[in-house]
C-alpha cells in the first residue's frame, strides 16, 4: 500500500508547501518503482481483489477484462499471486513524476518562460484570471461561484463584449473538477487568454465574445488539485474526510441525476465514491446555485483528462433516448468538434455518447444535459495511459489548449449565429476549363430560424474584387448547389456561401470573407497514364516482409467465389490483379493465408506534362478500382489492406488509404497525390493485402489505374522557351510578339499547332495551319492580357 503517513517535513515547510490554512501538509507521496501494470479480471472475485491490492487505478473503464493500476513491485506480486497477470505498461511512475517536477521547476525559474509551458497551482492560475481581467476590463468581470470545502475560492472569469447583455446566451467552461488532470485547468484558462486576446483582431472570436457571454471556472476543485501537487500526483476525489480513515468524495459523481446507479460507488475509498447524498459537496452545490441564479446559460462543457474523447448525453443507465433532433444536433456538432481539433496537430479525439465509454451516474454533464443545456465532457490528451495519462509532458498544454480552442469554436459557433453552414466533401479543388461546375453546401437553420428565399453562392476570379452572387437550387434536404461559371485555364476561382434569415441577419462560410474563401484552380489535364491491367505495364509482386502462402497477387480473369468477383472492374476487357483469382475448390482455398503480399506499380510519372510548359501548380490524381473482402471466415473484419505511395522510387512510403470496407463490388476512387505527397517522375503505388488472423477469408484486387496530370499551361502566344529566350510567363505582351516574329515559318517538323500557331479554339482567326503568319499574329491581338 501507498506510505500514507502525514508529515510535515522541515525542508517543506520551509519551501513553502506546508503554510496552507486548513491545517498540516503531508509528505508527498513517493511513486519510486511503481508502474502502471495491465491486469485482467476474469470475474468479480478477481476484480475485487485487484481493486484490494492496488489504491489506483489508471484505466478510464474498470470492470472484468482488462485494466490499467498503479502497482509497487510488491503489489505487483500480489496482482501475479491473485491471477490477474499484471504487465508492465509504464515503468517507475516515480520517475516520470520526479521529471515531470524537475521540467516544472525549471520552467518557473526561468524569467521568460511563458505561462502556458508549465502547470500552475491554484492561487497562481487565480492570479493570471485577475491580470486577464486587469487588461481586458471592457471585457471582463471577475465571478466567485462559492468556495470549496477547504475554503478556496471557485474563481471565475466573465468574458463578453460591450453592449446590451440581457438577451445574450450564456456558455459555462470549466475544468480541475479530477484534481490529477492537469492538463485540464490549464486548456480551460488558455481558452479565457484567447477569447480576450483574439478579440478585436479574429472576426470569429470577435463575434463570439459579442454574441455570447462566456463563464470560464479553470479549477472546480482546488482543494484536491492543491494536494496532487503536496502530496499524491494521483489523487482524483475533493478532499471531504468521510470519517472513517477515507478521504474524498469524487465530485464527478456527487451530481443530482441517476445519483447513486451504475459506475458510482457507495465505498468511501472508492475513487468514485458518490458522497452521501446529491450535492453533498461544497464545490458542486456552488455550481447547481450558479445554474439556478442564470436561466440564460444555454450550453457547457466540463473539461478532462485523458483519452481524446468528446462525449454527450447521456452517460447514465436508464436515460430517456434524446430527441431525433438533439441526437442529429449533437452527432454533427460533435464531429465537427473533433475535426477541428484534427485540424491542428492532427489529433484524433472520438466523439460517442458518455455511456459507450461506461455508463457513470451523478455525472456534472448529464446534470446540466437534464437543465436543457447542451452538455459535453471532453476527455483531453493524451490518447491512452501508455503515452503518460494524467502526467501529460507540460510541452503539451499549448497544442491541447490549441486545438480545443477550435472545438469550443465550433461549439460556439453553433450557438451565436442562424445557421450552420458547411461544404460538402465532394467539392473539387481543380476543375476543368472552360467547364460549369457544381459545388454544393449544406445550410441548417438553428430553431426557430429559416432561410429568406434561398442561399447564394459567390463567386470572384480576383483576390479582392467584388463577388458575382448566384442563387443555390435545392438538391434534396439541407443541401444546396450552385455552379462555378465556366473559366479559361489557369484562373483560380473563389467562392462562398451566403445565406440570410428572415430575421435580416446573413451568414457566410467561410465566415469572414475578408480573411478567408474556398478556391478551386481550373487546370487543363496535360497527360494521363492508364492501366486497364489487359496487359502486363511492369507491376511487380512481393517485398521482403511478405509471407502469404496462397492467395499471392497474380494478374487474371477472376473466378467467382463468395468473396470474389467473377469480373474484372473495366467495362471492356477481363483481367485485373487479384489475390490469386482462381476459385479452386472453395471459398478458403484460394485466398490469403499466413500474412502479407505486396502488389506494386510500374514506375509513374506525375510531372509529366506532355510538352506544355506548366505555370504555378502541377497536381496529380491518382485513381484505381479496388476489391476488398474479409467479412467472412472464422475472425472477420480484422484484417486490411493498405495502399501506400512513394514520390521517390519506393525509399519511402507514405499511406494513402487502409482499407477494410467489404463493399462486395468494385470501388472506385481518386487521390489528389498532392495532399500526401510533392508529385515527382518517381512515383510508385504499393498494395498490401493481408491475412493476419486465424482463418479469416481475405480477397483482394486492384482495377482501372490512372494518373493524371494537371497543370495551369501556357497560353498559346506566351511564347515558350524552346521557341526563343523570351520566358512563358503567363501574360501575353510585347515580348511574345517579338518571339514569334522569329517563328514565323513553318511549324518545326510540319505539325500544325505548334506555339504562335494559333489554334481554333482561340480565336475566330486561327487557323493552325502549320504555318506561323499574319493570321496568328491577329489572333495573338485578340488573347493580349
Ligand atoms: O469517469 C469520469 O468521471 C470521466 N472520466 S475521467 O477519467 N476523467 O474520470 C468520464 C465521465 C463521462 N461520463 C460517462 N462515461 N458516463
Ligand atoms: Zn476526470
Amino acid at each position: 500500500m501507498l506510505n500514507r503517513t502525514r508529515l510535515c517535513v522541515a525542508l517543506v515547510a520551509a519551501s513553502g508547501l506546508c503554510a496552507s490554512a486548513w491545517g498540516q501538509l503531508e509528505t508527498p507521496i513517493d511513486y519510486t518503482n511503481y508502474s502502471v501494470v495491465r491486469v485482467t479480471a476474469e470475474n468479480a472475485t478477481e476484480l475485487s481483489s485487484a481493486m484490494s491490492i492496488s489504491e489506483t487505478t489508471w484505466s478510464e473503464r474498470v470492470g472484468i477484462g482488462p485494466f490499467e493500476v498503479v502497482a509497487s513491485p510488491a503489489q505487483q506480486e500480489q496482482l501475479a499471486a491473485a491471477g490477474l497477470e499484471p504487465v508492465v505498461v509504464t515503468k517507475d511512475l516515480g520517475s516520470l513524476i520526479a521529471t515531470e517536477r524537475a521540467e516544472l521547476n525549471v520552467l518557473e525559474q526561468a524569467k521568460d518562460a511563458a505561462w502556458f509551458q508549465t502547470y500552475h497551482r491554484t492561487a497562481d492560475i487565480h492570479t493570471y484570471l485577475d491580470g486577464l481581467i486587469a487588461a481586458h476590463p471592457q471585457l471582463t468581470t471577475p465571478d466567485d461561484l462559492g468556495d470549496s470545502l477547504q475554503g478556496r475560492q471557485l474563481k471565475a472569469i466573465r468574458i463578453t463584449g460591450p453592449g446590451d447583455t440581457t438577451n445574450r446566451p450564456i456558455i459555462f467552461l470549466n475544468g480541475g473538477q479530477h484534481a490529477r488532470e492537469w492538463v485540464s485547468p490549464a486548456t480551460v484558462t488558455y481558452i479565457a487568454d484567447q477569447l480576450l486576446t483574439q478579440y478585436g483582431s479574429d472576426p470569429l472570436v470577435t463575434a463570439l465574445v459579442d454574441q455570447i457571454e462566456w463563464v470560464i471556472l479553470p479549477v472546480l476543485n482546488p482543494d484536491g488539485y492543491e494536494y496532487t501537487w503536496d502530496t499524491d500526483r494521483l489523487w482524483r476525489k475533493n478532499r471531504r474526510n468521510n470519517g472513517n480513515g477515507t478521504f474524498g468524495v469524487d465530485l464527478n459523481r456527487n451530481w443530482d441525476i441517476d445519483f447513486g446507479g451504475d459506475g458510482s460507488s457507495a465505498n468511501t475509498n472508492s475513487e468514485t465514491y458518490h458522497g452521501p447524498f446529491a450535492f453533498s459537496e461544497p464545490e458542486t452545490a456552488a455550481i447547481r446555485d450558479f445554474l439556478n441564479a442564470e436561466p440564460r446559460i444555454v450550453a457547457h462543457i466540463d473539461f478532462h483528462s485523458f483519452s481524446q474523447l468528446i462525449l454527450y448525453p447521456w452517460g447514465y443507465t436508464g436515460a430517456p433516448p434524446l430527441s431525433p433532433s438533439l441526437q442529429t444536433y449533437y452527432e454533427d456538432t460533435s464531429d465537427d468538434m473533433a475535426a477541428a481539433i484534427q485540424s491542428q496537430f492532427g489529433s484524433v479525439y472520438v466523439p460517442q455518447e458518455s455511456i459507450a465509454l461506461y455508463p457513470a451516474a451523478g455525472v456534472m454533464s448529464d446534470y446540466t444535459a437534464s437543465r436543457d443545456l447542451l452538455a459535453w465532457t471532453i476527455e483531453l490528451r493524451p490518447s491512452s495511459g501508455g503515452s503518460g495519462g494524467f502526467v501529460l509532458p507540460a510541452n503539451q498544454i499549448l497544442p491541447t489548449g490549441i486545438e480545443n480552442f477550435e472545438a469550443v469554436k465550433v461549439m460556439a459557433t453553433s450557438i451565436a449565429f442562424p445557421f450552420s453552414i458547411s461544404p460538402v466533401a465532394g467539392n473539387p479543388s481543380v476543375i476543368d476549363p472552360d467547364t460549369a461546375t457544381p459545388v454544393s453546401f449544406t445550410v441548417s437553420a438553428q430553431s426557430g430560424v429559416s432561410i429568406d428565399g434561398t442561399p447564394t453562392l459567390l463567386v470572384r476570379t480576383t483576390d479582392t474584387g467584388p463577388f458575382t452572387s448566384i442563387a443555390m437550387t435545392n438538391a434534396g434536404g439541407t443541401t444546396w448547389t450552385a455552379s462555378l461559371p465556366a473559366s479559361p485555364a489557369c484562373e483560380t476561382i473563389e467562392y462562398a456561401a451566403s445565406v440570410t434569415a428572415t430575421d435580416g441577419r446573413t451568414q457566410t462560410f467561410p465566415f469572414d470573407l475578408n480573411s478567408q474563401t474556398l478556391s478551386a484552380e481550373v487546370l487543363t489535364e496535360v497527360s494521363s497514364f492508364f492501366d486497364d491491367m489487359e496487359t502486363d505495364t511492369g507491376w511487380s509482386v512481393g517485398s521482403p516482409q511478405d509471407t502469404a502462402t496462397t492467395g499471392v497477387w497474380s494478374r487474371s480473369d477472376p473466378q467467382a467465389t463468395a468473396a470474389q468477383p467473377e469480373d474484372d472492374a473495366s467495362p471492356v476487357g477481363t483481367i485485373a490483379w487479384m489475390t490469386d483469382g482462381a476459385a479452386g475448390s472453395g471459398l478458403g482455398a484460394n485466398d490469403i493465408d499466413g500474412g502479407q503480399t505486396t502488389l506494386t506499380s510500374p514506375l509513374l510519372d506525375a510531372t509529366d506534362t506532355g510538352g506544355a510548359v506548366a505555370q504555378g501548380p502541377v497536381e496529380a490524381f491518382l485513381s484505381y478500382s479496388r476489391w476488398f473482402s474479409n467479412d467472412q471466415g472464422a475472425s472477420p473484419n480484422e484484417d486490411v489492406m493498405v495502399v501506400e505511395i512513394s514520390n521517390n522510387n519506393g525509399s519511402s512510403w507514405t499511406t494513402l488509404e487502409t482499407v477494410s470496407q467489404n463493399a462486395n463490388a468494385w470501388v472506385p476512387v481518386t487521390f489528389s497525390v498532392n495532399d500526401f505527397l510533392t508529385p515527382t517522375s518517381q512515383m510508385l503505388v504499393r498494395f498490401i493485402a493481408a491475412d493476419n488472423g486465424a482463418g479469416s477469408i481475405v480477397e483482394a484486387g486492384v482495377d482501372d489505374l490512372r494518373l493524371e496530370v494537371r497543370a495551369c499551361t501556357s497560353r498559346v502566344g506566351d511564347i515558350a522557351d524552346t521557341f526563343g529566350n523570351l520566358t512563358p510567363d503567363g501574360v501575353i505582351d510585347f515580348g511574345d510578339f517579338l518571339a514569334m516574329l522569329g517563328l514565323v515559318g513553318p511549324c518545326p517538323g510540319g505539325t500544325p499547332g505548334c506555339t504562335g500557331d494559333i489554334a481554333d479554339d482561340f480565336g475566330t482567326l486561327g487557323n493552325a495551319d502549320g504555318q506561323v503568319s499574319f493570321g496568328d499574329f491577329l489572333a495573338l491581338l485578340a488573347l493580349v492580357d
